[in-house]
């Protein structure tokens, strides 16, 4: 059967849990839109996360990549658009590396963009009653990384298989531990997800209407 490989990652910064994980794990095997959901846990290890993701895409050959990271403080569902090819870690990461100002790959384009249909899926998304938006920034760090690291390796090896990226709030057990984020539900972000698959497997033109970011 056809797979999609819906990743998340290990805890980071301290905290006892990540929900991009706990979210791609509730999904796993689930069939949608005629494909299996396979997923992974990431390391927060730059460089390693890369290595994993590519070394699971080429064993499982997938119709889609969906890489799920978290981005503590967003109120809501990021679409990612943009992936750069820069690290600059604000933070260790978990093997306790703070790489600061160096390609993602060396010699690589400064950009890429998601191929999933980011708008699309935001519409779908408000829907439903789920608040979701296209971010222009995943960041410096390991999900820019991982990003950056799936298009890469997309575009240069399999240029048909649809990927990107999506950032989630944070769950409402892991806002507790920081008092004053916004936050969401699992069970939500569990179903955003779903559809994020379901409109990426079953959409091949993206939506056009204006969500740019003004600043
Ligand atoms: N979020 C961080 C790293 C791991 C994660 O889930 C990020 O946005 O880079």
């Amino acid at each position: 059967m056809n797979k999609v490989l819906v990743t998340g990652i290990e805890p980071f910064d301290g905290d006892a849990v990540n929900p991009s994980w706990q979210v791609a794990q509730a999904l796993a095997g689930e069939q949608i839109a005629g494909a299996e959901i396979a997923v992974l846990e990431l390391p927060c290890v730059l460089g390693q996360a890369n290595l994993q993701l590519i070394a699971a895409i080429e064993a499982l050959q997938p119709l889609a990549v969906i890489c799920l990271g978290l981005a503590g403080g967003r109120a809501e569902i990021s679409l990612e658009r943009v992936a750069i090819n820069l690290i600059d870690a604000r933070i260790p990461d978990n093997a306790g590396k703070q790489p600061i100002d160096v390609p993602v790959v060396a010699g690589g384009p400064a950009g890429y963009f998601s191929t999933l249909p980011v708008k699309a899926a935001v519409q779908q998304l408000r829907r439903q009653g789920i608040p979701a938006g296209v971010s222009y920034t995943a960041g410096t760090y390991n999900c820019n990384h991982i990003f950056y690291g799936l298009r890469h390796y997309l575009e240069t090896q399999h240029a048909r298989v649809r990927g990107g990226f999506v950032h989630i709030p944070y769950s409402h057990t892991l806002a507790a531990a920081h008092p004053g984020k916004p936050s969401m539900a699992l069970a939500t972000m569990v179903e955003a997800v779903r559809t994020i698959v379901q409109v990426t497997l079953t959409v091949e033109e993206d939506a056009r209407f204006g969500d740019g970011a003004v600043h």
